[in-house]
């Protein structure tokens, strides 16, 4: 059985760990989302394609989620000693060799895709891993400018933020160095109008049997994957089944901001709002956690089957009986 992954970095890759438990006999490919990268200190920087790599292939971090385990800092903080920033980016020691590599390939003319497929030789993630695309796709988000704009309301008295500069930040500074501290207007995928899907995504997409939205950021993590033109409509045409599970537990995410970019594209913090976002053209089935049983019904109503079972990823094999469950709902959909 071919199964189809979209997924972002923490949640997608512990949900996938789940899901190879759940199916050891499947083949499962994963398209990335490259969204999050970053350049820095002149190299690429793939965060959730590296967390997806590093998890299944027992590198993590296992605590933060991203990064390697068993990290030093010696490369930081010499950068830091230089006054070369940024400063608020984790980068670790070994780490910085993915990085280096990844870069060192793209020089060579390597495509994102290759450069994947050559790490994973080394990690053996034991599933197929490629980038939504190779074309360079950087999220941002507009803010109220935290730095600027001096006074703090306008001169009608009127409320800095709404009259006041906004600007727009690497979606990575606005989580890690901003924290999502502030209210984010809008997030745009830029470059994701002119990208194209990466070799075999779209033919991945084709020979699925299923596909399944990971627990991940609905927004930044599977919405960036979606905004590559062509991926949607081949997921929406593919005629199997598309199966989603909430990353949004009793109205809140369970780590992260995706309340915060939920709210920037006008979606409330719920799980029945998110199964709508994706739309019953898209998701034919979508779970949601105990505490939310109560809108089982409003997500059926919506035309999107829905079945509440315990959604917290708390170790492998309760990752896995999700997993199980959402193989079982796409078996009753199509
Ligand atoms: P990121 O790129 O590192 O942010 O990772 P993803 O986008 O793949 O996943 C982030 C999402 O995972 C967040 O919105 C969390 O709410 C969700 N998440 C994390 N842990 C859990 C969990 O145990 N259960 C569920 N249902 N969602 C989770
Ligand atoms: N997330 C943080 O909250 N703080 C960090 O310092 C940090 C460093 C970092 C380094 C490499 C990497 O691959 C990921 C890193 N992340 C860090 C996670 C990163 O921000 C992810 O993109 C988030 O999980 C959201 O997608
Ligand atoms: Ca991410």
């Amino acid at each position: 059985r071919r199964i189809l992954v979209l997924s972002g970095g923490i949640g997608g890759a512990r949900f996938l760990r789940g899901l190879l438990r759940a199916a050891p006999e499947a083949e499962v490919t994963v398209i990335g989302n490259t969204g999050d990268d970053i350049h820095l200190f002149g190299l690429k920087v793939c965060p959730d394609l590296d967390t997806v790599m590093y998890t299944l292939g027992g590198g993590i971090h296992e605590e933060q989620g991203w990064g390697r385990a068993d990290e030093t800092f010696a490369v930081k903080e010499e950068l830091a000693a230089y006054g070369v920033g940024p400063e608020w980016f984790g980068l670790g020691d070994r780490d910085f060799a993915t990085h280096i590599v990844r870069t060192q390939m793209l020089a060579a003319g390597y495509p994102l895709s290759a450069v994947t497929e050559a790490l994973c030789q080394r990690w053996q993630p034991g599933v197929r891993l490629l980038p939504m695309t190779d074309d360079r796709v950087e999220t941002h988000v507009l803010i109220d400018d935290p730095d600027g704009s001096g006074n703090d309301a306008g001169a009608d008295g009127s409320d800095g933020g709404a009259e006041g500069r906004r600007r727009a930040v690497h979606f990575q500074e606005y989580w890690v160095r901003l924290r999502a501290a502030m209210p984010a207007h809008a997030v745009v995928p830029v470059g994701a109008d002119q990208a194209k899907p990466a070799p075999g995504v779209l033919e991945a997409i084709a020979e699925a049997d299923v596909v399944v939205f990971p627990p991940s950021n609905p927004v930044v993590s599977v919405g960036t994957i979606l905004a590559v033109p062509g991926i949607r409509e081949a997921i929406a045409d593919a005629g199997v089944p598309v199966v989603g599970v909430s990353p949004i537990i009793g109205n809140a995410p369970v780590r992260g901001m995706a309340d915060k970019v939920l709210a920037a594209v006008g979606v409330e913090a719920t799980a029945a709002a998110v199964a709508r976002h994706y739309g019953p053209g898209l998701l034919d089935a979508w779970l949601v956690d105990t505490v939310d049983a109560d809108s089982v019904a409003e997500v059926e109503a919506a035309g999107i089957r829905c079945r509440a079972v315990p959604l917290l990823m708390t170790d492998t094999e309760a990752t896995a009986e999700m997993a199980r469950a959402a193989l079982t709902i796409a078996t009753e959909v199509k």
